[in-house]
């Protein structure tokens, strides 16, 4: 027993006569202790380990076929009533939910070990930190749980003695069948159930379902914020850091924005970009009354394939020791990894992320999953911010929001003040893209990129956020739209993104430090395009027009399917959105 914290130890009891283990462990986050583990899961063929000269340190896991993914269908938000879950989410009532979750976990762990993993979402020692224990019979859990939080004792003297301050996460891979696979939150009760999976997303509960669906009622009902948006600092020749927050769906190079490069322009005057997270953000007012935020998270779960020394050199060097590698193809010939998009020498022998013998040069199915993961210590990137273990964190400038728009949005603009910036969060939208089934350019409303994640109603969700900007006052921070994603006729990108993002971020910065203009447009400010430094790139003027050009018409369009969306929410909309959606559809009227 890591704790003398009566209220730990009486769950880990219930959970322990619950789910029946042969052996409980505690998890005291001890190299000795992990590295029993490690040699355990490599001896029983849950993982293996790879190249110890090429990839110091890491292993290679492989999950079932069928669970390679989270699994929205199957997320459930077990409040009290519906309406408190809200029309974006699955929900069942807790007594229901527990009746079909009770019988799945009695007896689960019979013959097998139950961890006890104490842990700690942001710094040890940080007012912003808050802790989570998660039972769970899996190593694998541990292994990423070390990796992905502060885990181990220090986490309990973080909780004290008697604090019930804790979330409480109850996780068994069970037989993995898809149908009985069930990820479920009592927000009220700061519990999170998981079973049948032994995928990240799904089992690593102190990412998604504790640091998003969970901490976003607590920021609700603690005054500050859970946010699915990546950290990054910007530090100027003079050694000043600007901090930026920004969301994006998934899969739109959150990570890939976190680290990126600056581009030559900028490294030559002596720029530097600083990554603080790539996925969430706890923000809080500090008493100098401005936003501040941390990561909660001490390493990266990032998506694999399209990972390169192009694309990101930063993420590609931070997996380079300790690093769990899962569902990647595994090169047999010098036992290290690979991934589409990795590189253009597939290895011949290897094995595919499904366990069967591989041949890259050959073979047309892939080798590794596309929603295949490394999961890497942060203190390993190159660019981490010196911040990063910060307990007060860093104060923000801007939130960035943005989506994948073919030809709506503009490569960037800046919202009227706070409230309209809400607006422009709320509306968030992607295109789907010819990569994933069903129609093509079919628009998917994910405000603030929180639709999967938030655990509450996200009307209430959006009233708490007006609730911050009233709080935050003349110190909030400014609030931006980019879309990285425009194409023209061709379907070609006509940014070039990845660093030279940095060139918009920097306009904003400026907008932020009162540095730049602006043109007031229907939808909110733009740069004037001459703005945009475009030194070295391969685009003119024009282009940049292009890309700032704002079409009436498709915003006019748009603004029904806003419409449409919003009726989701019935009364639990704040008036004020409406109010702002009003507003956009007189001016573009005029
Ligand atoms: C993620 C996601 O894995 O957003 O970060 O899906
Ligand atoms: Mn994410």
């Amino acid at each position: 027993m890591l704790t003398n914290n009566k209220n730990v130890l009486t769950w880990v009891d219930q959970m322990v006569a619950l789910c029946k283990p042969a052996k409980v462990v505690w998890i005291d986050g001890s190299e000795e202790q992990l590295n029993a583990l490690r040699d355990e899961a490599v001896s029983t063929g849950e993982m293996e380990r790879l190249n110890p000269d090429k990839l110091p340190g890491c292993l290679l896991h492989r999950t079932d076929p069928t669970d390679v993914a989270r699994v929205e269908d199957r997320t459930f938000i077990c409040s009290r009533t519906k309406d408190n879950a809200g029309p974006t989410n699955n929900w069942k009532d807790p007594k229901e939910m527990w009746a079909i979750l009770g019988p799945m976990y009695d007896g689960v762990m019979a013959g097998k070990t139950m961890y006890v993993i104490p842990y700690s979402m942001g710094p040890i020692g940080s007012k912003m930190s808050k802790v989570g224990v998660e039972v769970t019979d899996s190593i694998y859990v541990v292994l990423n749980m070390d990796i992905m939080t502060r885990m181990g004792k220090d986490a309990f003297v973080q909780l004290g003695d008697t604090s019930n301050d804790f979330v409480r996460g109850l996780h068994a891979k069970a037989d993995l069948d898809p149908e009985k696979r069930y990820i479920c939150h009592f927000p009220e009760e700061n519990w999170i159930c998981s079973i049948n999976s032994g995928y990240g997303g799904n089992v690593l509960l102190g990412k998604k379902c504790f640091a998003l669906r969970i901490a976003s009622y607590q920021g609700k009902n603690e005054g500050w914020m859970a946010e699915h948006m990546l950290i990054l600092g910007i530090e100027n020749p003079q050694g000043e850091v600007k901090y930026i927050c920004a969301a994006f769906p998934s899969a739109c190079g959150k990570t890939n924005l976190a680290m990126l490069i600056p581009p030559e322009v900028y490294k030559k005057q002596g720029y530097k970009v600083w990554t603080v997270g790539d996925d969430i953000a706890w923000l809080r007012q500090g008493d100098d009354g401005r936003l501040w935020a941390i990561n909660p998270e001490n390493g990266f779960f990032g998506v694999a394939p399209g990972t390169n020394l192009k694309s990101n050199p930063n993420a590609l060097h931070t997996t380079e020791r300790d690093t769990i590698f899962t569902n990647v193809a595994h090169n047999l010939d010098d036992n290290t990894v690979w991934w589409e998009g990795l590189d253009k020498n597939p290895p011949k022998h290897a094995v595919d992320w499904k366990g069967n013998p591989w041949d890259g040069t050959t073979s047309t199915e892939k080798g590794a999953h596309p929603n295949s993961r490394f999961t890497a210590p942060a203190r390993n990137c190159p660019c981490i911010s010196k911040e990063f273990n910060n307990p007060q964190g860093v104060p923000i400038s801007a939130i960035v929001f943005g989506g994948r728009r073919a030809k709506t949005a503009p490569l960037v603009y800046q919202a009227f003040d706070w409230a309209h910036g809400v607006f422009v969060g709320s509306i968030m939208a992607s295109e789907t893209t010819a990569a994933a089934a069903g129609a093509v350019g079919v628009v998917r409303r994910d405000p603030m990129a929180m639709l999967p994640f938030c655990g509450y109603n996200m009307g209430d969700y959006f009233g708490h956020w007006l609730e911050m900007g009233e709080k935050l006052g003349d110190k909030a921070p400014k609030i931006f739209n980019v879309n990285w994603f425009r194409t023209d006729d061709e379907g070609h990108f006509i940014w070039p993104g990845f660093g030279d993002n940095m060139r918009v971020l920097m306009w904003i910065l400026d907008r932020c430090e009162g540095k730049a203009d602006a043109v007031e447009t229907a939808i909110g400010y733009e740069p004037k395009p001459e703005d945009i430094n475009i030194e070295g790139l391969d685009i003119d003027l024009d282009t940049v027009k292009g890309l700032l050009n704002v079409d009436a018409a498709l915003w006019k369009e748009d603004a029904k399917s806003i419409e449409e969306f919003y009726a989701k929410f019935g009364d639990r909309l704040p008036a004020k959105l409406r109010e702002e959606l009003d507003g956009l559809k007189a001016r573009l009227d005029k």
